[in-house]
């Protein structure tokens, strides 16, 4: 014989407490996630020291897949930055710090020094570059500091340079990486940013070679990126598949610094 079942009616009092003791448990199961998760973030080993200023490893990695996502999203090689007409570049262009790039260095005593896969250095002369096509910039520099200025450059384009000393295979690599002489000052640059149609390595401001303020013998010029990744007297180039180190990115500032 079956018994039969009784559901037995609960009282409002009853209910309440019912959903009480659910919505207590459900926010305790949350709130116990949530301390174990942030646990789990702060005692979890920090990233190698060195490319960037220190961050527990997986909030790194999370940063990281948000840099590459909005690479892929925002970043088009088709894409150009905006251009102005001469008569809009300042006349007097603005200087900012000058670390590793101070004073002046003879462009008869500097060489760009190119470190190729094979582990040839070629050392190239400012006549070499300057007897290549020259391409000409004017648009919006900006600095993260908070300012920007409408500035007109020139110079020998990146894909130039590559193609003319026969970088190609260098190229293929994610990231090239640029130094000061003195290795005072240096930034990483992810391949498809140098790449772009607009990046410079730049020997002249207004139309006339750079001076000691604004990085001669050479300078990158990258409307792509913010002006921290616009390294001033540029001495030597490397090719990696890794990061270059980068000195803002050292003191916490973003990697990519793209804008
Ligand atoms: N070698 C070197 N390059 C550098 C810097 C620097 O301190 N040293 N400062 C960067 C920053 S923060 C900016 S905004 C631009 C400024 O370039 P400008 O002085 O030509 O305006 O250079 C970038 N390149
Ligand atoms: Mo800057």
């Amino acid at each position: 014989m079956k018994k039969k079942r009784v559901k037995k009616e609960l009282t409002v009092e009853q209910k309440i407490q019912r959903r009480n003791f659910i919505s207590f448990t459900v926010f305790g199961a949350f709130a116990a996630g949530t301390y174990g998760g942030w646990k789990w973030l702060y005692n979890s080993p920090e990233e190698t020291a060195g490319i960037t200023a220190g961050a527990h490893k997986p909030l790194r990695r999370a940063l990281n897949a948000t840099e590459l996502f909005f690479r892929r999203l925002a970043f088009n090689e088709n894409h150009l930055v905006k251009t102005y007409p001469k008569s809009m570049a300042a006349k007097v262009v603005r200087h900012n710090s000058d670390i590793g790039s101070e004073g002046k260095l003879p462009p008869e005593n500097w060489k760009l020094q190119v470190k190729k896969k094979s582990g040839e250095v070629l050392q190239i002369t400012l006549d070499e570059l300057r007897a290549l096509p020259k391409t000409e910039i004017i648009y919006d520099f900006k600095c993260v500091e908070g300012w920007d200025q409408i500035s007109h450059w020139g110079g020998v384009k990146f894909t130039d340079f590559i193609a003319h000393f026969k970088l190609q295979d260098e190229a293929k690599m994610e990231y090239v990486g640029l130094e000061t002489p003195d290795k005072q000052y240096y930034v990483g640059i992810d391949m498809p940013s140098a790449l772009h149609p607009q990046t410079l390595l730049a020997y002249e401001v207004n139309e006339k070679p750079l001076n000691g303020q604004h990085g001669q013998p050479l300078r990158l010029i990258i409307p792509v990126k913010y002006g921290i990744k616009n390294l001033k007297r540029i001495g030597s180039m490397n090719f990696s598949n890794t990061r270059p180190r980068d000195y803002w990115a050292e003191q916490g500032y973003d990697y990519y610094s793209g804008l």
